[in-house]
């Protein structure tokens, strides 16, 4: 058997006491196999050796980012076997990507899910840099679906306590966006377009004008929405009337207090006024 295979096989038997005394054996004899380096490193990784691990990437410059046929990385290896502190490691001081895939689709919070592996996945859950919810190259395996699978497992408990920490301290920074344009160019429309798209919407206020002008309204309805792309936002539909800009200058100025905001000038360009109105709203 060659000091290669020697060194492989202490690593697969776990005998680690024999792996650190082949390895620098192995380096002696100059084994350039760049495969045969970060199969070590998944192993190690697997075996939750810290020492180990450590040493074969910074003495012997295993890269810790190199993925196997499976499209493992050594995170995934790490998480498979439930290793916190080499997992740590990966992520704190090697900067290895918590969210890397394999071939399909699946980060190594999805395999802490599968094993039952709840250590792991409390852990990954807790660097923030994880999605429970991200799906697969199939898009249907979730970490979290994967888990409820697993239902008799305190793997779900893990990721439920996680879940209602999270709903239970949403981020509270919403970004205002403006819809501003003439009447029946569309602003409503679109408004209803972003609200049917997003996660959860709630209309705040009571100042709403559906329809026609109602004198001495503010004319504006909010909405507060949470949409996967937009991000946390408030809606604000402004009326289009003339009669409301005035108003309208009140508002925004109080809305844009502290905060910046977007605005969305909708604007009909079958319109032939179409360049006045434009003016009138970015003047606004
Ligand atoms: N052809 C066309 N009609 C639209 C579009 N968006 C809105 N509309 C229509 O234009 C009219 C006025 O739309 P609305 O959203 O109420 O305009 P708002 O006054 O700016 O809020 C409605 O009849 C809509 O169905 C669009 O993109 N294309
Ligand atoms: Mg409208």
């Amino acid at each position: 058997m060659s000091l290669e295979d020697k060194c492989r096989d202490a690593f697969k038997k776990r005998d680690h006491k024999e792996a650190v005394r082949l390895l620098p054996l192995v380096e002696e004899q100059n084994i350039l196999k760049i495969i045969f380096w970060w199969d070590l490193l998944h192993l190690s990784s697997y075996n939750g050796w810290l020492d180990v691990t450590k040493d074969l990437i910074t003495k012997y410059h295993c890269d810790p980012h190199e993925k196997d046929g499976l499209g493992w990385t050594c995170l995934h290896y790490a998480a498979l076997n439930n290793h916190v502190d080499v997992m740590r490691y990966l992520i704190d001081e090697c900067h290895c990507d918590p969210m890397a895939v394999d071939r399909r689709g699946w980060t190594p919070l999805h395999w802490a899910a599968y094993y039952c592996k709840s250590a792991a996945a409390e852990y990954l859950l807790s660097t923030g840099k994880c999605d429970p919810l991200a799906e697969d190259n199939n898009g249907y395996y979730t970490p979290f679906a994967i888990a409820q699978f697993n239902s008799l497992t305190d793997t779900l408990s893990v990721f439920k306590k996680f879940g209602s920490i999270k709903s239970s301290h949403p981020i509270d920074s919403y970004v205002n966006v403006l819809l501003v344009g003439n009447p029946g160019a569309g602003k409503s429309t679109l408004s209803h377009v972003i609200k049917d798209t997003a996660i959860s919407s709630i209309v705040l206020g009571s100042f709403r004008n559906v329809g026609g002008v109602v004198p001495c309204t503010a004319g504006i309805i909010p909405y507060k929405l949470q949409h996967r792309t937009l991000g946390n936002i408030i809606l604000h539909d402004f009326a289009g009337h003339s009669e409301y800009y005035s108003s309208h200058s009140a508002v925004i100025e109080n809305l844009l207090q502290g905060s910046g905001g977007v605005f969305l000038i909708v604007v009909n360009i079958l319109e032939k006024e179409l360049l006045k109105q434009l003016h009138q709203w970015v003047t606004v």
